[in-house]
């Protein structure tokens, strides 16, 4: 380029003396355009040569006046821009930044599993009563669970060993007592008293009460003569059904004292105190 540039400026220089040359001599047909052409082309090639021997002038200054044997010389057309760069490295990272501010609370967390079961606790105060119950329904009559006799003697008693008949009936309506036997026949099992009432008259008296084939109680009375005596006995004996009480005079002698008439009584009764419960249910 500089090469050019040399060579194209003593081109410039030999034209602008032969222009000279010319226009004093009144120019030739013919030369005139090609002066031009060669002109305009040192003018191009002149520019950016100019600008790269003196880049500190600004465009558009006025060039100094040519010195030197080269005084035609003019400057040549700048070039064009260059290509832009490749990009620079990246920077260096920044000082960290001061510490923000603390953030929302977060959303609630999903439910947790059940807990083991805890330690019974103490027992508790006593409660207060409840209301009454309702009314029971009516139970059972009475008249099931009755059972009661009272006999007395009509006659005297002569025959030992033997149940003895009272056949003077003061109450035997359920008919547990047998007037033909003198037995009583148990139908309601249950606790049952016996008492009997003896008058004592000519005979010593010696009765025993029987349940069953069993002599259970045992009454004796002596005999005075001119003398009423009594002689009595009572017990509580728990019967089941089909058992049989009884009174009748025991031993081997005669003992059969046991008198009635018209104004003296002996008398045997029994009742049922309390039925077995079992039985009424
Ligand atoms: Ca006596």
């Amino acid at each position: 380029m500089v090469k050019l540039t040399v060579l194209l400026r003593k081109g410039d220089c030999k034209a602008e003396r032969d222009g000279g040359r010319l226009n004093s001599q009144q120019s030739l047909p013919g030369r005139r355009p090609r002066m031009l052409v060669l002109q305009a082309a040192l003018l191009l090639l002149a520019l950016p040569s100019h600008a790269e021997e003196t880049p500190t002038e600004e465009p558009g200054a006025l060039l100094p006046p040519p010195k030197g044997p080269c005084s035609g010389w003019m400057a040549g057309i700048p070039g064009h821009p260059g290509h832009n760069g490749i990009p620079g490295r990246d920077g260096r990272d920044g000082a960290p930044g001061e510490k923000g501010e603390k953030g929302d609370a977060g959303l609630i967390g999903p439910k947790g599993d059940t807990g083991e079961t805890g330690v019974i606790g103490a027992e508790g105060p006593r409660g207060f009563p409840g209301i009454p119950g309702r009314k029971g329904e009516r139970g059972e009559g009475a008249y099931v669970h009755r059972s009661a006799f009272s006999v007395g003697l009509e006659t005297r008693v002569t025959v030992p060993n033997v149940p003895i008949r009272f056949t003077k009936i003061f109450y035997n309506q359920q008919n547990h007592y047998d007037g033909t036997t003198g037995k009583f026949h148990c139908s309601i099992p249950g606790l049952y008293y016996f008492s009997y009432h003896i008058t004592v008259y000519l005979k010593d008296v010696k009765v025993s009460l029987f349940r069953n084939d069993k002599a259970e109680l045992f009454t004796y009375d002596q005999y005075q003569e001119k003398n009423v005596d009594q002689a009595s006995g009572s017990v509580l004996l728990h019967l089941g059904v089909g058992d049989q009480v009884w009174l009748q005079v025991y031993g081997n002698g005669d003992h059969s004292g046991l008198y009635a008439d018209n104004v003296n009584d002996s008398t045997f009764m029994g009742f049922l105190l309390y039925h077995d419960i079992v039985e009424s249910s």
